[in-house]
């Protein structure tokens, strides 16, 4: 099938540059996504947005020249609950990747099974309005409980002013949590102010919640480096990531979220991205926290 992307859509960077950060020995990239390719895995029905093509070998080799050497791949919504982009890269990872899927009720404990053979380990429940259709929270707290015994985790995705509707829902999940992006903070208010401690007393009280301390390129308001090379890239979103890697160390992630769907005024060089680490992890061991000893530990545990 045949698909024309979105209208101004802006495709993958191709030929990101070196990172001048070193990753850690077993670094796990821990966010990003797979796109088809459209012909061979055909975009969901109910999509909102049509991607570029996005393939796992292109995904593996920008993991080489990072110098990453895992990726977690998560369902992207382009795909809906077809699942199959993601467990064909899984399949085709020799064991360095592992995956996080969208389901529906629907789903069959056999399917169930060959997902966890495949890789997956964890469901992701979207909550971002210009994404998905509403799923009642009855049927998400019924998937819920079926993964649990998996040992599987629930990734969540939603924006800073949703957090005090959905916190009920949240906290009687009975598995750990990983919200994506911090929460989508809006890095334009204080970083002590009201929404981002909402947040932080969310992981305080909450031991089984994990924040990916990602997207810095889609949260700030700042944006990317200055051509003159003199402004330090998504500087706004710095004291937030900061502060949630500093107070969690043991429960932070990471991700590069290739192919980066959506963004609308920039597509990041993913080496600059990787330079942005850190700037947020500023000591040796809280990077290798958040790159080798957190993702190994909740996507890999028997290796670790
Ligand atoms: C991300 C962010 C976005 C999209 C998706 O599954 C998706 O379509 O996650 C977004 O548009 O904010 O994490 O990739």
């Amino acid at each position: 099938m045949e698909f024309n992307k979105t209208p101004g859509w802006l495709d993958w960077y191709a030929g990101p540059s070196k990172p001048r950060f070193k990753l850690p020995p077993g670094a796990v990239d821990a966010h990003c996504h797979v796109f088809g390719p459209g012909r061979e895995f055909p975009f969901a029905p109910e999509r909102k947005y049509t991607p570029c093509d996005a393939s796992k070998d292109q995904l593996f080799a920008l993991r080489d020249h990072l110098g990453f050497e895992k990726n977690v791949i998560v369902q992207a919504t382009c795909h809906g609950a077809d699942n199959s982009a993601l467990l064909d890269a899984l399949r085709h990872a020799k064991g360095k990747a592992r995956g996080v899927v969208t389901l529906k009720r629907d789903v069959s404990d056999a399917q169930l099974q060959e997902m966890h053979a495949a890789g997956v380990r964890g469901v992701r429940f979207n909550f971002v309005k210009r994404l998905v259709d509403f799923t009642p929270r009855d049927e998400l707290m019924e998937i819920a409980a079926r993964i649990a015994p998996l040992g599987w985790h629930v990734v969540i995705y939603f924006e800073a002013v949703d957090l005090p509707q959905l916190w009920d829902f949240f906290t009687a999940l009975p598995t750990t949590v990983v919200v994506d992006h911090m929460g989508r903070p809006d890095v334009s208010l204080p970083v002590d102010g009201p929404q981002f401690e909402l947040f932080v007393k969310f992981m305080r009280e909450h031991q089984n919640v994990w924040s990916k301390v990602s997207c810095p390129e889609r949260l700030s308001v700042a944006g990317p480096p200055a051509l003159n090379g003199q402004q330090q890239a998504y500087r706004d979103v710095v004291p937030f990531a900061r502060r949630i890697v500093e107070t969690f160390p043991d429960r932070v992630l990471w991700g590069t979220d290739w192919p980066h769907p959506n963004l609308k005024d920039h597509m990041p060089d993913d080496g600059l991205l990787v330079d942005f680490i850190p700037h947020i992890a500023v000591t040796a061991q809280l990077q290798r926290k958040l790159l080798v000893e957190n993702p190994n530990r909740l996507y890999w545990p028997q290796e670790t």
